[in-house]
């Protein structure tokens, strides 16, 4: 599978699982779904994510989405799967996604660091940035969401190679941030929502994180406070809505906030549960819980962005 002729059973697993979904999705929805390759990553093996469309001549905006950014964060692409598979199964009976599908294509990546989600299952479960070998290989790993270039370098960082915040060694130095860069920069004129699933912490986050500065739209982006209540109606599961650097710390070089910079209006980070107890381990139990009502907060975004 691309130039990576190797890969352990282990690998199998994990990995061939979601791409394996990834082609039965497209398979049993081809008049829907659509997966397009996006890039490899640093140890070779092939991005690709999944475009949802409802066939018509009309050019529509897209809504992004990509899950698994960092590696230990597993309720994230769990959810970006469960996300996919409520579309395909709702889309003709919901009224709020036959309306949205209408106007709007999804495109959807459920894992960015495929590299480094599979070292966290085979080797280190806590395991968060990519692979990629530095100082001859003594030291690993970029954080991804230090990477873009959003006045990359500047705070939150680290340029240490055994920080588990090491920005890389320069903006999109990885291969995996390139190839998400480049899509959304050749695609941005028509991105009308970029959204980025992470955990833990209920939060929805919102520009910027490198600066205290508010968004220019940011009391539009805060109007989101009604996702989060949607959220919260499901379960009671309590969401804090607001700036990056102003209610949690700063951060440079986020996707989240490149893509804003870029001129994508609409840029949110979710951070799903839970708020510490389990952490990263957030239990199986807790799974389809946390994919449910994080349904509604997206698909509120989602039906916001639509009537825009
Ligand atoms: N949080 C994100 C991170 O990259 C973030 C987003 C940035 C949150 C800055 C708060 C402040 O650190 C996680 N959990 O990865
Ligand atoms: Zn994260």
């Amino acid at each position: 599978i691309g130039k990576r002729l190797w890969c352990s059973f282990e690998d199998l697993t994990v990995w061939l699982h979601i791409y394996q979904w990834m082609a039965e999705i497209q398979n049993s929805n081809s008049e829907l779904v659509t997966q397009h390759y996006l890039g490899n990553t640093v140890e070779d093996r092939p991005m690709y994510y999944l475009q949802i469309s409802k066939p018509s001549d009309k050019t529509k905006k897209i809504i992004w989405m990509d899950c698994g950014i960092h590696a230990r964060e597993w309720i994230a692409p769990a959810f970006c799967q469960w996300f996919v598979k409520e579309i395909l199964q709702n889309y003709k009976s919901d009224p709020k996604i036959s309306r949205f599908l209408h106007n709007l294509d999804l495109y959807i990546l459920p894992v960015l660091n495929i590299d480094g989600y599979i070292y966290s299952w085979e080797k280190d479960r806590l395991w968060r940035k990519n692979r990629s070998p530095y100082m001859n290989g003594t030291c690993y790993g970029t954080d991804l969401n230090r990477n873009f270039n959003s006045s990359w370098g500047s705070v939150g960082v680290s340029y240490n190679c055994s920080s588990i915040i090491f920005c890389g060694s320069g903006p999109e130095s990885e291969p995996e941030t390139k190839a998400v860069a480049q899509l959304i920069e050749k695609k941005k004129s028509d991105i009308l929502c970029y959204l980025t699933i992470h955990s833990y912490g209920q939060y929805i986050l919102i520009p910027y994180g490198y600066t205290t500065e508010p968004a220019s739209n940011s009391e539009e982006l805060v109007g989101q406070k009604k996702a989060a209540a949607a959220l919260t109606e499901k379960y009671g599961t309590s969401y804090e809505v607001g700036s990056t650097s102003l209610i949690l710390y700063s951060n440079s070089g986020s996707s989240r906030d490149w893509a804003h910079m870029i001129g994508i209006p609409f840029s949110y980070t979710f951070e799903l549960r839970d708020k510490g107890t389990h952490g990263f381990v957030l239990p199986a139990d807790q799974i389809q819980p946390t994919c449910e009502e994080t349904m509604l907060a997206v698909t509120t975004i989602i039906d916001y962005v639509d009537h825009k």
